[in-house]
């Protein structure tokens, strides 16, 4: 059996208590790997490690040797590409090729991107008059803001922890990474990159382990860390913001989301069937900026409907590494159980079943694993629970929609403000409402089309923050102010 440990001060080590978990594979509940679970000391070294490093080698490199580390740690993922696609494959379930084209790819280039970012992006400079007639001159310079707590999930591991780990460390920070209990795999990976191109020890920690009253909490209460950044669930970052008021420390969130998929009818029919499939139902509907609330205009409401059918209907289920399967398990039982349910909801409030609704037949292993249908719903009430909670699963409801104003109404009538995704060929259209939808990402005739220099984030519940190009700079360093008397 695979013992995965954490990876602190450059070394692999168990928990100090000898204490493991096990991690399955969604596919069949088998036992994969057995996790080192961190205790309170575990994460107190991480902690110390990261601010050593602070305060050592990698404190006084300079810019551009770090970069180029940076760039190396991101070649070296390329190289050890099979590896990480088979990590993350046999962590998440997901089919091999997304892993190959989106997951691992844009780990690789988290790194890259923002040690360009870093490179390029200027500080400001102001010159002021003063009575005396000498003048001032103001200008700031970056410095990283110490050690950075980040607290990872499960639904696209690699890309989203190397998201803010990438950024962090081209900020000249150190990291302590927690990464979710359910997908230890690449994080530990990134530890044997690390060590490979010489990234000095103490700078990139793993703490493996779980949530409240553990490892998670350790790493937020811990007041040597310096900011916290989260990516998951929104009662998470209640909870992790508790804890970062000790000590008033920075947090960047990114949490959940009950996104609105908008479709007129002047729309590329096909494109946008195409479209709201895969924002509905990628990595099996666990992506926060997927679509579990669809409204379409009411001349194609019906067409658009069956169409989708026709598309969920035609999903491929099995093992990840298996050519031609394009459609993976839930995460975890539990994650199972919890979309399940809301599917037993959905039924109960009185919805039109479209399609799925349950557990596929599944045979031999596989029966064992976390399946569910893609599921599509009509005719409930904007009310309805499945139609306002997250439910972070392959389903969405659908519901037709009259005139513009009707529509940015409905989007908008959600505690939640993370994505959007809007099909039109009606260009003014398009910019009325990308300014009307109340998210921090509109994606038009598209979806998940990432440029990493653009703002990520959420509004409302679903964030606090941005992260990306200029944005990553703002959080992982504090800005001084020199101003001098000339
Ligand atoms: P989660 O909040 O349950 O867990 C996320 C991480 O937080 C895990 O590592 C977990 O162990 C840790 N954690 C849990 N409780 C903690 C505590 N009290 N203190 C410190 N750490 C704690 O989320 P999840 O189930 O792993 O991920 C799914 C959620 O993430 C969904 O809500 C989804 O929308 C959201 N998400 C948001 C984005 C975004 O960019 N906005 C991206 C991906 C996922
Ligand atoms: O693309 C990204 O940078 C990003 N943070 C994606 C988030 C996906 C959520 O599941």
């Amino acid at each position: 059996m695979r013992q995965v440990d954490n990876f602190i001060n450059g070394a692999f080590q168990r928990s100090s208590d000898g204490r493991r978990f096990e991690k399955r594979s969604p596919v069949d509940n088998k036992i994969i790997a057995n996790i080192a679970e961190s205790t309170q000391s575990d994460v107190d070294q991480a902690v110390e490690a990261a601010r050593a490093a602070l305060n050592g080698e990698w404190g006084s490199m300079p810019q551009a040797r770090r970069l180029e580390l940076l760039y190396e740690v991101a070649d070296e993922i390329t190289r050890r590409f099979d590896d990480f696609v088979a990590a993350e494959m046999a962590d998440t379930g997901q089919p091999e090729h997304v892993m190959k084209h989106v997951f691992i790819p844009r780990g690789a280039a988290n790194f890259k991107v923002f040690a360009d970012v870093i490179k390029n992006v200027p500080t400001e400079s102001f010159m002021m008059d003063t009575p005396d007639g000498r003048g001032a001159l103001n200008y700031s310079v970056r410095k990283p803001k110490g050690v950075i707590g980040v607290i990872s999930p499960w639904n696209a591991p690699f890309l989203l922890m190397t998201w803010k780990v990438g950024p962090a460390l081209a900020c000249g920070n150190t990291v302590v990474l927690k990464p979710s209990e359910e997908t230890p795999l690449t994080a530990t990976l990134l530890g044997e990159v690390m060590n490979k191109v010489g990234i000095p020890k103490g700078v990139y920690n793993v703490v493996h382990g779980f949530g409240p009253n553990a490892a998670g909490e350790f790493v937020t209460t811990n007041k040597g860390v310096d900011a916290i950044t989260f990516t998951g669930e929104t009662r998470t970052g209640s909870a992790i913001m508790k804890a970062a008021s000790e000590g008033t420390r920075d947090v960047s969130f990114e949490m959940g989301g009950k996104n609105a998929g908008i479709v007129f009818a002047d729309a590329d029919f096909d494109e946008a069937v195409n479209g709201i499939f895969r924002s509905a139902f990628l990595n099996t509907g666990q992506v926060c900026l997927g679509t579990e609330r669809v409204y379409v205009e009411r001349p194609i409401f019906d067409k658009f409907v069956a169409a989708l059918k026709e598309k969920a209907e035609g999903v491929q289920y099995g093992r990840p590494e298996i050519k031609g399967n394009n459609y993976g398990p839930l995460i975890s039982r539990e994650h199972q159980e919890k979309v399940l349910s809301y599917y037993q909801k959905a039924a109960d409030e009185g919805a039109t079943i479209v399609t799925g609704g349950g557990v596929p037949d599944m045979e031999g292993e596989l029966a064992e694993g976390n399946w569910v249908q893609p599921t599509i719903w009509t005719g409930l009430e904007e009310s309805a629970s499945v139609v306002q909670e997250e439910i972070f699963g392959p389903c969405c409801h659908i519901r037709p929609f009259d005139t513009e104003e009707e529509v940015i109404a409905l989007a908008n009538d959600t505690d939640y403000g993370l994505s959007t995704t809007i099909w039109t060929t009606n260009l003014t259209r398009a910019h009325r409402m990308a300014a009307s939808v109340d998210v921090g990402i509109t994606w038009v005739n598209s979806w998940f089309l990432r440029d990493l220099r653009t703002p990520f984030g959420g509004n409302k519940e679903s964030g606090i923050g941005r992260e990306g190009g200029v944005h990553s700079l703002e959080f992982y360093t504090e800005l001084r102010n020199v101003c001098i008397k000339l």
